[in-house]
């Protein structure tokens, strides 16, 4: 393309608007509705990507599915009455996605295909100044829903660079390269892994599993929907909101608790183990993969078809630490070089260490990488933090979940920051910051919960703690009570300035 195209294929942004919104996830997309049904039109929501959906239009890998049960999986202001089974595929919640975004009437304040390169509070003119790909827009509020899990971690191995076969990201699946007849690696075993094994196994000449740490892997209680339910999901509202229901409180009466009492959690291991032999016949392989750390320490996956796909006579699990890549292959820890023609890595995602974090520079010029440096990831109420007047993210730290539906969190961040936004308005609010104290006491509470949970004392380690082993992603608590917690924008804990505050 000439420059004379990609200019004209660049879309235009406004230079000014009230509210910028970085991401068309499930949080760009929530807050995008929620503000324009609270009469706030003048918001600009921008994504890297072409459509909504986020995590949900990037991970396009084979078998690519969410473990929390579909009944969870949308938005309560837009219930989808089309989910096809009890578990969802990844196209259908992106085909949601898609149809809620065009049936609410705010696509045309989306701008695709445009990357935030930077963001800076500016504090003369109280206002962010973000630079995009596709130029700079002042802003007085800035909503980041830019995702936990969105940029994929390459794993530092020797030689990686120099591999000259097929290599790609699960996250970034390379949809144009048949596998059909290869020998394939896969690094990793997370929930990534475990869905892509099953899929591509029967296709592939052979392929090598290379296990870090053993996956708890239970049973996936997925079915496809009756006809009857479907039916009475399209037209008797109450039946999906039942369902709902019952499987939300069943979660958050027993799972919060499974984190604190190890003891609670011993059916799920018991169902483990049990998954384990049936799904695997040699011993020795049996033993590889049993894990030697408490059951919900990383989170728990769920599948019937990975531990079958391992059985395979034409999969092996590699559990003897990588040590290099050559051109050709992987060399483990033993001295074996194992030749493939394609390395799939699925290794995860930057989550205490957000590549964002150096991007977003609040008063003076420190970044978000900045302030996080001594203590880790930080801020009050996974939405705001001290030093970012107006900076209001959408699953910041500790917001995470294991047991739950994000989508729940989301909502509830979204009705803080309108409550947020309605105050400032109504009291002629130019700027919002929580005051150090209230997000070190948020952040203390928190931490001090942390220490007895598995997720701790585990004997594990996770994307779920930082390089300091604080645990600054999950929600250590009911979401039930983070939602009380929520409801309403608690302004006493906030340092305020006012449009007549003489400027800084
Ligand atoms: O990533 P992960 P993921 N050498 O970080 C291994 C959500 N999700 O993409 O355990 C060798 O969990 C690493 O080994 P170890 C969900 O929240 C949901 O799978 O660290 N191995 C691990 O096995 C999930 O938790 C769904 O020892 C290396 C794997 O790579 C989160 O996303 C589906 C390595 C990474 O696992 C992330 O899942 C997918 C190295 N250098 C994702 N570096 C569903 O809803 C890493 N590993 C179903």
């Amino acid at each position: 393309t000439s420059a004379g195209e990609r200019a004209a294929q660049t879309p235009s942004l406004p230079d000014r608007v009230r509210i910028f919104v970085l991401g068309a996830g499930f949080a760009g997309l929530g807050a995008a509705i929620k503000l324009d049904e609270a009469g706030e039109r003048d918001f600009l929501v921008v994504d890297k990507g072409d459509s909504v959906g986020g995590t949900w239009r990037d991970n396009t890998y084979p078998g690519a599915a969410c473990d929390v049960p579909s009944q969870l999986y949308s938005f309560s202001f837009a219930p989808n009455t089309e989910w096809s089974r009890s578990f969802s595929p990844q196209p259908e919640i992106h085909a949601y996605l898609q149809r809620v975004a065009e049936e609410s009437g705010v696509l045309d304040r989306f701008r695709f295909g445009v990357t935030v390169e930077d963001a800076s509070w500016d504090e003369q003119d109280r206002v962010w100044q973000v630079t995009t790909s596709a130029g700079t827009v002042t802003a007085d509020v800035l909503i980041s829903g830019s995702g936990g899990l969105s940029e994929p971690k390459l794993p530092e191995i020797k030689g990686i660079e120099e591999f000259t076969g097929e290599i790609f990201h699960s996250a970034r699946w390379n949809h144009d390269y048949d596998l059909t007849g290869k020998r394939v690696a896969v690094i990793g075993t997370g929930a990534s892994a475990i869905q892509i094994v099953p899929e591509i196994a029967p296709k592939v000449a052979h392929l090598d599993v290379y296990q870090r740490t053993a996956p708890w892997v239970i049973p996936r209680n997925d079915r496809t929907y009756t006809r009857l339910e479907r039916l009475a999901f399209r037209h008797l509202p109450f039946v999906q909101k039942a369902y709902r229901r019952a499987i939300y409180w069943g979660r958050e009466a027993y799972v919060p608790g499974f984190t604190l009492q190890p003891k609670l959690a011993a059916p799920a291991r018991a169902m483990g183990l049990a998954n384990i032999a049936k799904g695997i016949s040699d011993p020795a392989l049996r033993e590889a993969v049993t894990p030697h750390y408490q059951i919900g320490c990383k989170r728990i996956l769920i599948s019937n078809t990975y531990y079958p796909a391992l059985d395979r006579d034409n999969v092996d699990l590699v559990t003897d630490g990588i040590v290099e890549v050559t051109p050709t292959g992987v060399v483990t820890a033993d001295g074996t070089e194992r030749e493939i023609d394609c390395l799939i890595v699925a290794t995860g995602f930057y989550t205490t260490d957000q590549p964002i974090a150096h991007h977003v520079k609040g008063r003076d010029g420190r970044t978000l990488a900045d302030v996080w440096a001594e203590h880790g990831m930080a801020s009050y109420k996974g939405t705001t933090t001290a030093g970012f007047p107006n900076l209001f993210q959408i699953v910041g730290a500790n917001t995470g979940l294991g047991h739950s539906s994000m989508v729940f969190i989301i909502e509830s961040q979204i009705a803080y920051i309108l409550s947020a936004l309605e105050q400032m308005k109504q009291r002629d609010i130019v700027a919002v910051e929580p005051t150090p104290q209230a997000q070190a006491a948020w952040n203390a509470d928190l931490q001090r919960r942390m220490r007895r949970t598995v997720w701790s004392t585990g004997g594990c380690a996770s994307w779920y703690l930082d390089e300091h082993g604080r645990n600054t992603t999950l929600w250590p608590r009911s979401t039930f009570a983070f939602r009380a917690l929520l409801r309403r924008f608690d302004l006493e804990k906030y340092v305020v300035t006012t449009a007549s505050d003489a400027p800084a």
